[in-house]
């Protein structure tokens, strides 16, 4: 039986704006934790996946997209990396591409949901793979809103946002009070970074996270790339800093001393990916 022809059988569905994102898969755990629907499935093409409300958040084969594309931009261009947070990241792949970073000398991952970071460490160990053991790595679970507004000034070089789309538990994460705090905590020379939803699937969520984060930070640009099994696969990543555009240009060492474990992420890529803004979202910016 060829692939047209397949039966749509055992399809697990992200639905968004009249059309499905899916995989064939089977579901492995399927519970309600006190924030969110939590599942985790076994696909035949990507490995086990994790969505939360039924939005896909990641897959073991091709999750680097992600969280490459989200955490080396601002660690290669933030003045120092010794103090990090990261807020949200249950499932441990932004906390794993941070540590690649030798400099990286505290983090702090706050995640309000225990049980994604259980199931994650459970069901998907490639994502997380040794950070959960790493000393530097501190996970408190807790709002991640109410962490940024009790934090003091001056107290992160980088500041990294991985939620979930702006609905529930992730609502606050993309609202100007949250980025007004994560300006006042990050330390001269910082860079923070959040995912920005898709220029096509979510365009008008995407503009308004830009035009904020600009208006507030002074400086702020997306990235784009791809992540197969979100809305569109056309994704996007936004980074700012207070005193340039540091976040466009790696610095050269380390740079260097991550290139090889990258599956996606290099100088290179990078410059790319910041052009590839489309022609209707920079037209939209500068109204
Ligand atoms: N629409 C999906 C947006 C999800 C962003 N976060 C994914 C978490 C991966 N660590």
């Amino acid at each position: 039986m060829n692939n047209q022809t397949a039966p749509l059988n055992n399809w697990i569905d992200e639905y968004h704006n009249g059309v499905r994102y899916g995989l064939e898969g089977e579901i492995l755990i399927d519970e309600r934790s006190r924030f969110q629907q939590i599942t985790i499935i076994e696909s035949t093409r990507y490995g086990r996946g994790l969505l939360l409300d039924g939005c896909w958040m990641t897959a073991e084969h091709q999750e680097k997209h992600y969280h490459e594309s989200l955490v080396h931009p601002a660690l290669c261009g933030a003045e120092q990396i010794q103090t990090i947070l990261i807020i949200g990241g249950g499932d441990g792949g932004t906390a794993r591409e941070c540590l690649k970073h030798n400099e990286i000398e505290h983090i702090d991952m706050v995640e309000v949901d225990s049980r994604v970071i259980e199931l994650s460490q459970k069901y998907l160990p490639s994502l997380g793979q040794k950070a959960w053991q790493d000393p530097r790595l501190n996970v408190h679970i807790n709002d991640g809103i109410k962490w940024a507004s009790n934090s003091k000034d001056s107290t992160y070089d980088v500041i990294i946002v991985d939620g979930s789309d702006p609905k529930g538990p992730s609502e606050g994460l993309f609202n100007k009070t949250f980025f007004h705090d994560c300006k006042r905590i990050l330390k001269p020379g910082g860079v923070f970074a959040t995912q920005s939803e898709s220029p096509e699937s979510f365009f008008k969520v995407h503009i308004e996270i830009i035009k904020t984060i600009r208006k507030i930070f002074g400086y702020a640009d997306p990235l784009y790339g791809s992540v197969p099994l979100y809305p569109s696969g056309w994704w996007s990543w936004t980074f700012a800093a207070t005193d340039s555009h540091r976040y466009l240009l790696p610095k050269k060492s380390r740079a260097e001393s991550i290139t090889k474990e990258c599956a996606i992420w290099s100088p290179k890529w990078q410059k790319g990916a910041f052009n590839a803004i489309p022609a209707f979202v920079e037209r939209e910016l500068s109204n």
